[in-house]
């Protein structure tokens, strides 16, 4: 029996369409840029917000009701999560999911028993793929919110919590081969400080490093081929997180040899956390080869916490997808790692939630295949940097040159001319004929 019987199958009706359950951008099979859109944006649900958070918030309990009839914290209701989750995903046509091992059953005390229970609910779900082709993006393990990593995972003060993260790993890379999942994920939820009174700062990123290593070390060993990634956040749970942005991330990874088989999952609302644009941060990632996959939501800037909303900033998601499309699409995907808000507690706005975020992208693809295709902006940056096509400016950047010849150069000008305009005013009101002409 259908979980969500009142929801139809939701379809592509275009822009003038009022019907609240119908896409009005996302056209799975339309063409842009040589490319059908649901390649361009491979969706995934995140397994934790849509069929687990129930609106709890600091100060008041759920809200919406996520039992799918079942009671919650048993193996039925785990099971009735997998319904309802497949359901979702096939009524909105989205072909990926992302999990942490909690996520899919409730966690025993004893790690042996949360395994079997595991190891049940996977080839439920496993079937459940099979029958209706929807995929695995990427698996992870909650290293965050059992009390026993209260001082980290692997940034954690006990030996014995460092291996309890090793075995949730473990299982973990075991679920996402067991799936077919193109990435695996490492979000340092408590891997950072409080206070350096109390912290050993190198040796606790030497320890995430070497747990990371062993990481790839097994996941290789039982046949992943896929990408490792790690998520990067400033803050929140710890006041600071080592994984602060994909800057910091991508020194960290080439510091401790991880950069062959990690790339970076990039959030949206962990960029403006950093005091970034989310096309900051994929820009970061992208010029350094790192750009794996994409965590789709977006937060507010007057509030300095994680609030993953689902993304409708038009012009975020256009600078998102001008940022993807340049750097030739991406090997992950586009995880909605967005809740409703508290107060939207019913089924009909979980989908409301979907159809926002994914029409939102697909506007964001189609206005960065236009800005790409209307050439300007392009054209200035190329510009801008012309005075490096002299014999003097290839000199510099072939690495030909001496700083004495600089020197030298620069004695002889008589004068010097101010370097050539930003023109960006200019620029924004191209950003904005291409956006609404
Ligand atoms: C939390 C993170 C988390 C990761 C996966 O802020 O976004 O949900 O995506 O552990
Ligand atoms: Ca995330
Ligand atoms: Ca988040």
């Amino acid at each position: 029996m259908a979980i969500f019987e009142n929801i139809p199958q939701i379809k592509y009706e275009g822009a003038d369409s009022k019907n609240p359950f119908a896409f009005k951008f996302y056209d799975a099979e339309k063409v842009v840029m040589g490319k059908k859109m649901k390649d361009y944006l491979p969706f995934a649900m995140a397994w934790w917000h849509n069929l687990g958070a129930a609106g709890t918030d600091m100060f008041g309990r759920d809200t919406a009701d996520k039992s799918f009839g079942a009671e919650k914290g048993t193996m039925e209701h785990a099971k009735t999560k997998v319904d309802a989750g497949f359901e979702f995903m096939q009524k909105l046509g989205i072909e990926y999911f992302c999990f942490h091992d909690v996520d899919l059953v409730p966690e025993a005390d004893d790690i042996n028993i949360t395994n079997a229970r595991l190891d049940e609910i996977s080839d439920y779900i496993l079937a459940k793929m099979k029958e209706t082709g929807i995929k695995c993006l990427w698996g992870t393990a909650n290293m965050f919110s059992n009390p026993r990593f209260m001082n980290g995972a692997g940034s954690t003060n006990s030996a014995d919590v460092f291996c309890f993260a090793a075995a949730q790993i473990k299982k973990a890379l075991d679920l996402t081969v067991k799936f077919g999942g193109k990435g695996y994920v490492f979000w340092g939820g408590r891997e950072g400080y409080e206070t350096l009174l109390n912290t050993d700062v190198k040796f606790e990123q030497e320890n995430i490093a070497r747990l990371m290593h062993l990481a790839v070390d097994y996941g290789r060993k039982i046949g992943f081929t896929g990408d490792f990634y790690i998520e990067p956040k400033p803050k929140e749970p710890m006041k600071h997180q080592y994984d602060f942005d994909a800057a910091t991330a991508i020194g960290f990874l080439r510091q401790y040899g991880l950069d062959r088989d990690f790339k970076l999952n990039i959030e949206a609302n962990h960029a403006t956390l950093a005091g970034h644009t989310f096309q900051h941060e994929l820009r970061v990632s992208a010029i350094n080869g790192m750009l794996g996959s994409i965590d789709a939501n977006q937060g507010d800037c007057l509030l300095g916490w994680d609030t993953d909303e689902f993304p409708f900033d038009v012009y975020e998601a256009t600078m998102c997808m001008y940022e993807v499309i340049k750097a030739g699409g991406l090997t992950g995907g586009f995880n909605f790692d967005a809740k409703n808000r508290r107060s939207s507690n019913t089924y009909e706005e979980m989908f409301e939630g979907y159809i926002l975020g994914m029409d939102t992208f697909a506007l964001g693809l189609i206005k960065a295949a236009k800005l790409i295709e209307d050439g300007r902006i392009d054209e200035f940056v190329k510009e801008k940097y012309s005075s490096f096509d002299t014999e003097l400016g290839k000199k510099i950047r072939e690495g030909n040159t001496t700083l004495e010849e600089l020197a030298g150069h620069a004695a002889e000008l008589k004068s010097i001319d101010t370097p050539m305009s930003g023109k960006q005013e200019k620029l924004e009101g191209i950003l904005n004929q291409i956006m609404f002409g």
